[in-house]
């Protein structure tokens, strides 16, 4: 974390979500950066989940973004415990990407991302998607409840391109 904020202090929750974002840009800009899947993915646990290991996968599951804003599948359930492999495909003309998160998370994410359209981030929950391309995420749903996934590209998320994922016990 830094020590030297340029800014005064703001709200605790947006305060925590630009920490969030800003701690993988740093980490860009110190030559991090990659294309295309990664070997590893930093373990990272979350109120939705955890990082997936890719052996693991129980299941695959096929999402499309398209530019009408949607994805397809909108709605998944899924089962306490499982490790998902979603293949993510952008079939559209413009970028779009698919972020899991709490409903409130998402919402957060997609003011900043209002704020600073041009930031690029990278968590294990998310997926950017370039026209035509595909990507992966592996995520594993270790506690019930309901979720979602969005895209956080701005605009989008509030022309309505959101999903629900729910959590069913064990
Ligand atoms: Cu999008």
């Amino acid at each position: 974390m830094r020590t030297t904020d340029p800014h005064p202090p703001v709200a605790g929750a947006l305060a925590l979500a630009l920490a969030v974002l800003l701690a993988p840009l740093a980490a860009l800009a110190h030559g991090d950066e990659h294309k295309g899947p990664r070997k590893t993915q930093p373990m990272v646990e979350t109120d939705f989940g955890r990082t997936g290991a890719p052996k693991k996968a129980t299941r695959t599951v096929r999402i499309d973004m398209s530019d009408g804003m949607r994805f397809t599948p909108d709605a998944l359930e899924i089962r306490q415990g499982a490790t998902v492999r979603f293949i993510v495909k952008n079939s559209g003309k413009t970028m779009h990407e698919m972020v899991i998160g709490t409903l409130q998370e998402l919402q957060d994410h997609a003011e900043v991302m209002k704020k600073h359209p041009a930031m690029e981030h990278d968590e294990p929950f998310m997926a950017h998607v370039a026209p035509g391309k595909t990507e992966e995420i592996v995520w594993q749903f270790t506690k019930p409840g309901e979720f979602y996934f969005g895209c956080l590209i701005p605009g989008h998320f509030e022309a309505g391109m959101v999903g629900k994922i729910k959590v069913v016990s064990k």
